[in-house]
């Protein structure tokens, strides 16, 4: 990624005005990101815009600069655009509004880490090994000798915060523990970081969570599961986005093999998180197979139109009966069976 580097290093260096674009629905990663190099690029002097075509959530107002950021401007007035954490130009909203922005008239400069990326800057550092975004910068910043203020460090580490959820997931390695060491010695807020990201829930939003556990079972096949209607979201004056995250929280059961979530949305569909711990399960095949969804092996899921409807069965099981702890070990390992206790599915897609 070096060469990369300097290219941007040289970019930099040649322009004056400077357009710094995070991705709709904005994260701590794409918000992290241009933080920091708004700051950098302020402290060279630079004019910066910043731009996102949505709203950014009020829990990032702790990161600097992420006030005037505008959702409208006139590209061919700058001289270099910034993109960052973008999986794809889509992924910006913009390219819809200006079909022009990534036509190579303004260079772009393209950082990020989703496999996904298409590419679609002048330079492109794109390293799907980085946990985040931020990484990239980070190493960024040291290759190129730039000073990393507390501010910058706070920016940072936010994006690494985000993508490995609170250092948990399984992208959390030595490297990245490392990093972190670093940017605290810089001056990073880790507990304001992880108390803005991971510790701060709204009551409405607790109150859905509250509903999402009342209404919690574990099937005898170890299969975790939950159910939020659409009339449960309007008596608590909620959305489906209030249940963000919810999902993680639930998959903690002791001797679950995986985790379901379904809910009703506002727009007339199902929706369904699938998650696992488990390395001998293939939930994103599940979620393809009978939903026409998709994901990760460890976390997948879909959307598809329709509503939830509840049915009660009652099973007489005669005394001494073994047969279901024989069912039982039939079924380790395929998902679809170990759900059909609990949830009646729809047949295969293919
Ligand atoms: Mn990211």
């Amino acid at each position: 990624m070096n060469e990369l580097f300097i290219e941007t290093e040289k970019l930099i260096k040649k322009s004056n005005k400077i357009l710094c674009i995070a991705h709709k629905k904005p994260d701590g990663d794409t918000l992290g990101a241009l933080v920091a190099m708004t700051l950098k690029l302020k402290e060279f002097g630079k004019e910066v815009t910043k731009a996102c075509v949505d709203e950014i959530c009020d829990r990032f107002n702790f990161l600097s600069e992420t006030e005037q950021m505008v959702n409208q401007f006139d590209y061919l007035s700058y001289d270099l655009i910034f993109v960052f954490d973008a999986g794809a130009s889509y992924m910006t909203k913009f390219d819809q509004i200006y079909p022009d922005l990534f036509s190579g008239k303004v260079p772009v400069i393209n950082i990020d880490h989703h496999a996904s990326n298409d590419n679609f800057g002048r330079v492109n550092i794109v390293d799907v090994q980085s946990a985040s975004t931020t990484v990239i910068l980070f190493k960024m910043f040291k290759y190129l000798g730039y000073g990393i203020t507390p501010d910058m460090a706070t920016a940072l580490l936010t994006g690494i915060y985000n993508d490995t959820g609170s250092l948990m997931h399984q992208n959390t390695t030595q490297e990245i523990y490392e990093i972190c060491s670093e940017l605290v010695g810089y001056g990073a807020k880790v507990s304001l970081v992880a108390k803005k990201l991971f510790r701060t829930t709204s009551v409405k939003k607790l109150k859905v969570w509250g509903k999402v556990l009342e209404n919690l079972t574990l099937n005898e096949q170890g299969v975790t599961i939950s159910v939020v209607t659409k009339q449960d979201l309007d008596e608590l004056d909620a959305t489906s986005d209030d249940l963000s995250g919810i999902v993680d929280f639930m998959n903690s059961v002791p001797g679950s093999k995986f985790t379901v979530l379904l809910n009703e949305d506002e727009k007339g569909n199902v929706k369904g998180s699938f998650r696992t711990r488990n390395e001998d399960l293939d939930l994103a095949k599940l979620a393809e197979d009978y939903f026409g969804g998709g994901g990760h092996k460890k976390a997948s899921g879909f959307t598809m139109p329709g509503r939830l409807h509840r049915e009660i069965r009652w099973r007489v099981i005669p005394e001494n009966e073994n047969k279901m702890i024989e069912e039982k070990s039939d079924n380790a390992n395929v998902p679809e069976k170990m759900l059909a206790e609990s949830l009646e599915l729809p047949s295969k897609k293919n």
